[in-house]
């Protein structure tokens, strides 16, 4: 800021006298805000307080119930993703636009392990958020139908048995037409997931993937881990290794086999120095294009240590030098403006995590992207992929 400093009187700034307010973003989405219906916030009361009886006669505000009903107080209820009702009955998840599940498995990890308390943790801490924002113009709760169908049933000591849990439990929330939202567990599971919703259309699918590693080797340690999804998935018939943007490689954590398994597929590996050579714009059209080339549809894998490390310490291998969280949102943000089949958050590891910031993040990059859809009328633009 420069300030001309006249000699017997005040400061006088004049450095945007032609600054006009009316030209942001945030004055647009200021007028966004009084479009948005609060219906469902009033229905969300009224049910709490039949449900949860009123609230003492010393209240003045009539619509808080006696026992904790909906959103309402953030630190209180059950916890579920964002409060959102618990889908328990499995048959039922198709009457949801999107649905949250979780996938608490670190039996591919190899070197940290916690990520079966991934769900939970992200779970816990997205009860911090509210459904709306401000900078999206969106309320979830007002715009479109959430649930959490809960954890899939996990063989903790035989990864195969998993794979083949998760890709059915996957392959339902997709078939029903809900939205698939994932929380991990390690990144072996993205394998499974691809799997579980390639298995249930026709069409073809890209994926965009953001990471420090690769995760394309065909084994580790002798098996299928978290090093290994993108070689298995990519071997499904619609699921096209050219279609698979890999961002944020890079460092001293990604295998030579890896790498030259990504050469021998024509992936397209974007890593963080290209990243802040191109720019994020760039990389972001990029990533949509390489994704989209012939394909029906883009699967996102977020894994959370694609973002530096002193911002997720609650990771199983984290590594310096990756994006910074609002670089990472904002390409989640992007490429999701142009619809997705599903997503999935890995590697978020609640042991090793520090007052639940790493889980937030994993919570955040889910909740941008179920406003990006819904800002930019994508939710349910996948359901057109599903086999009849
Ligand atoms: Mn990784």
């Amino acid at each position: 800021m420069s300030r001309l400093r006249s000699p017997t009187g005040p400061a006088v700034r004049q450095h945007h006298p032609s600054f006009d307010k009316s030209s942001l973003h945030s004055w647009a989405m200021l007028g966004k805000e009084k479009l948005i219906p609060l219906d469902r916030w009033h229905a969300e009361q009224a049910r709490g307080l039949k449900l949860g009886l009123p609230g003492a006669d010393s209240l003045d505000d009539k619509t808080i119930p006696t026992f904790s009903r909906g959103e309402l107080p953030h630190f209180a209820g059950i916890n579920t993703f964002m409060k959102a009702p618990y889908c328990e009955d499995a048959n039922l998840i198709g009457n949801y636009d999107a649905c949250v599940l979780g996938v608490p498995f670190d039996g591919g990890t190899t070197y940290r392990p916690g990520t079966r308390f991934g769900p939970q943790g992200m779970r816990r801490i997205s009860a911090l958020y509210t459904p709306y924002n401000y900078e999206i113009g969106v309320d979830l709760r007002e715009q479109m139908t959430l649930c959490d169908a809960g954890d899939v049933f996990t063989i903790p000591a035989n990864i195969e048995k998993t794979f083949d849990q998760i890709s059915n439990a996957v392959g339902h929330v997709f078939r029903s037409g809900a939205f698939p939202v994932i929380l991990g567990g390690d990144h072996s599971i993205g394998f499974a997931t691809v799997r579980g919703i390639a298995r249930e259309t026709d069409k073809k699918i890209g994926i965009i993937h953001f990471d420090r590693h690769a995760d394309i080797q065909e084994k580790d340690l002798d098996e299928r881990m978290h090093t290994t999804p993108w070689f298995h998935a990519t071997n499904l018939p619609n699921v096209p290794a050219k279609n698979l943007v890999q961002i944020g490689i890079g460092g001293w954590q990604v295998p030579r086999e890896a790498i030259a398994e990504a050469r021998k597929r024509d992936t397209t590996i974007i890593t963080m120095n290209d990243v802040v050579e191109l720019g994020l714009e760039k990389v972001a059209e990029i990533a949509l294009e390489k994704a989209w080339d012939g394909t029906d549809a883009v699967y996102l894998s977020f894994d959370i240590d694609s973002v530096d490390c002193g911002f997720v310490p609650g990771t199983g291998w984290p590594e310096p030098g990756g994006f910074l969280p609002r670089e990472i949102l904002y390409l989640i943000g992007t490429v999701a403006k142009e619809g997705l089949c599903g997503m999935e958050v890995v590697e978020v590891s609640p042991p090793y995590d520090t007052s639940d910031i790493t889980a937030l993040l994993g919570v955040r990059a889910c909740v941008d992207v179920l406003g990006t859809l819904v800002a930019h009328g994508k939710m349910g633009s996948h359901k057109h992929m599903i086999r009849g």
